[in-house]
């Protein structure tokens, strides 16, 4: 490993000639970047042990949205100046490099980014982990905005190579579809033996997940799809017919080729059940060849040695096909194979909306995996089997609970069954997962339900995303918090002092100004970065409510033209996410954003005061420019949906105060900060559930009543906002012909007053930085570290 900046540049010399083939000097930036992304890759490489003797997590999550490495890993191996020193003796900008990085999409949002903190902490904490996932050749589509619409453009991150990724054709394994299953009896016992019809080969790539202080080294090995064969009809290829030659190919490859949204309904996407179970049997044949390799035939310690956890539903597969290979493949018996897969799988529910709720149609299920389905069928058998029929009401539970009904296989229920722990990502969460979700389960096996809140890479969102405000706490409170996010409490002695709360600001501003340069380059907007910057950046969902802000804002703008001696503090409301393609109503809201503002930011009268700003094409690295820079940080999503949150703890870690709901993250959030430092609104999670329960909520009746939402949703039909690219009519509709089901309007006022009240203490600035600081100091329980020694101490037991 390198140590001097010396020792740098000849070892980064050399690297272009191995890797780019070329002389430093006749590399392109480009080629160098690469050549320093396998440098690094590889002084980590060096790092990374097997530790033999411990037990291992296995974390399968069909996303993992890493982000850029490149300058997360330099951070994270104390590499920072050496490089960046020594690049400049070579006349070249280390931050050319980071721009030039691909952000690769492979996943939705707040899940996929969740998995991927998980293995930041899991190295940092010096665990020994393997995250297990899809290589999709297409990440999620990139967003572009045109005359006021979302534009999906695809993803091609693989187009020119991905320096930290290596294939290993050697670690390759078979999976098979479709088929039948024989049975023969040897006069003792049964064997099962599946006959598929079609065998794909899936290929690992590895790429190093670095910890800090590079204690430890894990990988991510991503699978992709490859036919076993190359594939290829000669006498197709011979006979001219090109397009047939390539078929087989193609159909193979197409199983990793794209990332589904997670917004569209899954039913009959057979597609979808393939990458589920390509990824998951893949990912099992990997850990059963590694353990015989180190323990033999000792089964009896596999779940010593193992754990493994199903980040939500998508790898539900992951115990039953562990069941197949011990049987059909190790010879054990099915009470033996039980007991190693329940022992060691466990699950975590990341959603309460039930179109997420996977469900497969029992026909397709095993058409393509017979084997798999005769397993589900016995477990369910057996879980029936375990009913007392004596117990009242046990029908209802068994309806409620069985993996197999009404023609479908439904995934969650199965993995309550075959885990040993089930999680909830948020107290309020699990709470409803207890008591409403999966209330039958808790009835019958409440030892198994516990609450992991959700956390996020401190080192990441806030460590390497604020450096102005690292620097100040590096003067302030020291280093510790790096490695121990719950000294941020220390921050707690300077929220009196002045003199600190005013280099705090001075951080705040020197952020929102990076951000106000990255607005201007990607959407040609200008914004004041003296006005406050209130955020909402998250996947765009009729539960999350931007809605609701977008109606704040025309509320705003029609009492500002109203009322000349109507005063408020200048504003930015700056929103990013994406919608997925399917998704019209998201779409329209998004269509909405950029229509208001395209009236507000060209309405001179009010300007000064609000502006309004959608910056396309959210991801992981804009992300990092977003959150240091917030002020008001917008959490609104109808209390009890969403399950946690973690863009919450980003903003909150950095500084900004939560406007919020009582839901998900955002109640610990409260209980942390106290009710003084952030600002809650809005109907609780059983007042909305109540509700629900008894229709009594009418939307049309708050029209009627109250003038200010009457005039904003006249306004949707009108011509106030709709020249740039057409009329609002389905928001509309979903307000007043469909009631409102997100209880939109029935917020609206309370989020009105919280808004002002909150805009209002911005004129204080001590008491607002005072605010500020302390929701800094509270952050470090969001830390992902803190979630991961909970899952290590009370469900994985590494
Ligand atoms: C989600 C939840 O919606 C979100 O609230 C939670 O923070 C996240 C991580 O636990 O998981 N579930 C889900 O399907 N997606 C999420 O972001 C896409």
């Amino acid at each position: 490993m390198f140590k001097t900046k010396k020792e740098f540049k000849k070892e980064f010399e050399n690297a272009c000639l191995v890797v780019v083939g070329k002389d430093f000097e006749d590399c392109s930036t480009e080629e160098k970047y690469f050549a320093l992304a396998k440098l690094i890759s590889s002084q980590a490489g060096e790092l990374h042990e097997q530790k033999i003797a411990h037990k291992k997590i296995y974390y399968f999550s069909m996303e993992f949205l890493i982000g850029k490495l490149l300058e997360n890993y330099l951070m994270n191996l104390g590499l920072t100046k050496t490089v960046s020193e020594g690049l400049k003796d070579m006349g070249e900008s280390l931050e050319d490099y980071f721009d030039i990085e691909k952000d690769p999409g492979l996943g939705n949002g707040g899940l996929g980014r969740l998995a991927a903190c998980f293995m930041d902490s899991l190295a940092s904490l010096g665990y020994e982990a393997q995250g297990v996932g899809i290589r999709y050749r297409f990440g999620l589509f990139k967003q572009r905005i045109e005359d006021g619409r979302q534009v999906e453009d695809p993803d091609n991150w693989l187009e020119k190579d991905y320096p930290w990724e290596v294939k290993h054709l050697e670690a390759a394994v078979p999976v098979k579809f479709g088929g039948r299953v024989e049975k023969s009896y040897d006069g003792n016992e049964m064997h099962y033996q599946w006959i598929p019809e079609e065998t794909i080969l899936a290929v690992p790539y590895d790429i190093p997940m670095v910890g800090y202080d590079g204690k430890q080294v894990n990988t991510l090995r991503i699978w992709s799809a490859k036919p076993m064969e190359e594939g290829f009809d000669m006498d197709a290829f011979n006979r001219g017919d090109y397009a047939h030659a390539n078929k087989h190919r193609a159909d193979v490859q197409a199983i990793t080729d794209i990332l589904y949204p997670n917004d569209q309904s899954l039913s009959g996407r057979i597609l979808r059940l393939k990458q589920e179970y390509m990824f998951t049997a893949a990912g099992i044949m990997d850990i059963v060849n590694n353990f015989k390799k180190q323990y033999g035939n000792h089964w009896e310690i596999f779940s010593e040695k193992v754990a493994i956890h199903t980040n939500d539903t998508h790898p539900a597969v992951c115990a039953p096909e562990l069941m197949r290979v011990l049987m059909d493949q190790e010879g054990l018996g099915w009470d033996e194979s039980w007991k190693i897969a329940s022992a060691s799988v466990s699950y975590t529910n990341h959603t309460i909306l039930p179109e997420a709720l996977e469900k497969w149609p029992i026909d397709m299920f095993r058409n393509l995996l017979p084997r798999l389905y005769d397993i589900i069928e016995e477990i369910d058998r057996r879980y029936r089997d375990s009913f007392h029929k004596n117990v009242d009401g046990w029908q209802e539970q068994l309806k409620n609970t069985a993996i197999l009904w009404d023609g479908q296989v439904h995934m969650a229920n199965l993995s309550v069954i075959v885990s040993h722990h089930v999680n909830g990502v948020a107290d309020l969460h699990t709470e409803i997962l207890k008591n409403i979700v999966l209330k039958d389960f808790y009835t019958l096996v409440p030892e198994k339900f516990n609450n992991k809140t959700n956390g996020i890479s401190h080192r990441r969102f806030f460590a390497q995303a604020n450096p102005s405000y690292r620097k100040l706490l590096e003067e302030t409170i020291g280093k510790g918090w790096i490695h121990h996010p719950e000294e941020l409490e220390n921050l707690k002695k300077y929220e009196e002092n002045v003199s600190f709360l005013e280099k705090v600001e001075a951080s705040k501003k020197e952020n929102k100004i990076r951000l106000a340069n990255y607005i201007k380059k990607m959407t040609g907007i200008e914004v004041n970065p003296n006005s406050i910057f209130d955020i909402q950046v998250k996947r765009f969902h009729a539960y999350k409510r931007q809605l609701l802000n977008v109606l704040k804002i025309m509320d705003l703008y029609n009492r500002l033209l109203a009322d000349p001696n109507f005063h408020i503090h200048p504003v930015t409301f700056i929103f990013a996410g994406k919608a997925a393609q399917g998704y019209t109503f998201a779409k329209d809201v998004i269509r909405l954003i950029c229509a208001i503002a395209d009236v507000i930011n060209h309405d001179d009268r009010v300007n000064r005061m609000i502006k309004v700003v959608f910056i396309p094409n959210f991801s992981v690295s804009n992300a990092q420019i977003i959150y240091p820079a917030a002020e008001i940080s917008e959490q609104i999503s109808t209390a009890g949906m969403e399950a946690s949150g973690t863009g919450n703890m980003k903003f909150m870690m950095n500084g900004a105060i939560t406007l919020g709901t009582l839901d998900g993250a955002n109640v610990e959030i409260t209980q942390l900060v106290g009710s003084d430092n952030i600002k809650i609104f809005g109907l609780k999670a059983h007042e909305i559930e109540t509700m629900r329960h008894q229709g009594s909520y009418l939307a049309w009746t708050l029209y009627h009543e109250n003038q200010r939402i009457k005039k904003v949703l006249d306004q949707l039909m009108d011509d106030t906002y709709s020249h740039l690219s057409g009329g609002f009519d389905l928001i509309y509709d979903s307000l007043l012909r469909d009631n409102d089901s997100f209880f939109v309007l029935k917020d609206f006022e309370s989020y009105m007053n919280a808004f002002e009240e909150l805009v209002g203490l911005y004129e204080d600035k001590k008491t607002w930085w005072k605010m500020s600081v302390h929701n800094t100091a509270c952050s470090g329980y969001f830390s992902s570290d803190r979630t991961i020694e909970e899952y290590v101490q009370e469900i994985w037991k590494l």
